[in-house]
């Protein structure tokens, strides 16, 4: 190939990279009732009027715990504000992309302020998988001190 096609070609391709590097990912949230699935997307729950800051202590397994600030909506109010009744539900499943899995009473959940889905960690939006965060949404139980079920990554939420 000589240098007068390898330089547009060259070029074209480090277009493309930066392209796909700084793409913003779509954030969504599905949310699974019965009949009813809902598509939430990063926009709605960004722009949430009833958002809350709050402290907490992550505590990975053998590493020293980490102070960090999320910020989020409690769960109860996004699923009031959609219209989403969950008083008669036995149990609420919540899955990450990843496949991790965590499964939540309904008592749990109306426990006022303690189950949040949060998007924003010290400030700053939270990072997909992809891109090494622990994000875009993430659920933080604040009652429950082991955070193994502060499920990273959320994508989909099953009412049963
Ligand atoms: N999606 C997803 N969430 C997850 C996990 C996981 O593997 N995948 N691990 C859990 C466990 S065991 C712990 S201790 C914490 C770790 O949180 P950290 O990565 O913010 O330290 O996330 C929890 N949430
Ligand atoms: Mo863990």
């Amino acid at each position: 190939m000589n240098i007068k096609k390898a330089v547009p070609i060259a070029a074209i391709i480090v277009i493309l990279l930066v392209f796909l590097l700084t793409r913003e990912e779509e954030v969504t949230l599905r949310i699974v009732n019965g009949d009813d699935v809902k598509t939430i997307k990063g926009e709605y729950i960004y722009s949430f009027e009833d958002s809350v800051t709050f402290p907490a202590v992550i505590r990975s397994s053998g590493e020293k715990p980490v102070e960090t600030e999320y910020k989020g909506i409690e769960l109860e109010k996004l699923f009031s504000a959609l219209g989403i009744d969950i008083s008669s539900a036995e149990r609420i499943t919540f899955n990450a992309s990843d496949g991790y899995r965590v499964i939540l009473k309904v008592e749990e959940i109306n426990e006022p302020n303690n189950v949040y889905l949060t998007y924003e960690r010290d400030g700053k939006p939270m990072k997909s998988k992809k891109r090494g965060g622990d994000g875009p949404l993430r659920l933080v139980i604040r009652r429950d001190p082991f955070s193994e079920r502060w499920i990273k990554h959320v994508e989909e939420i099953i009412i049963e």
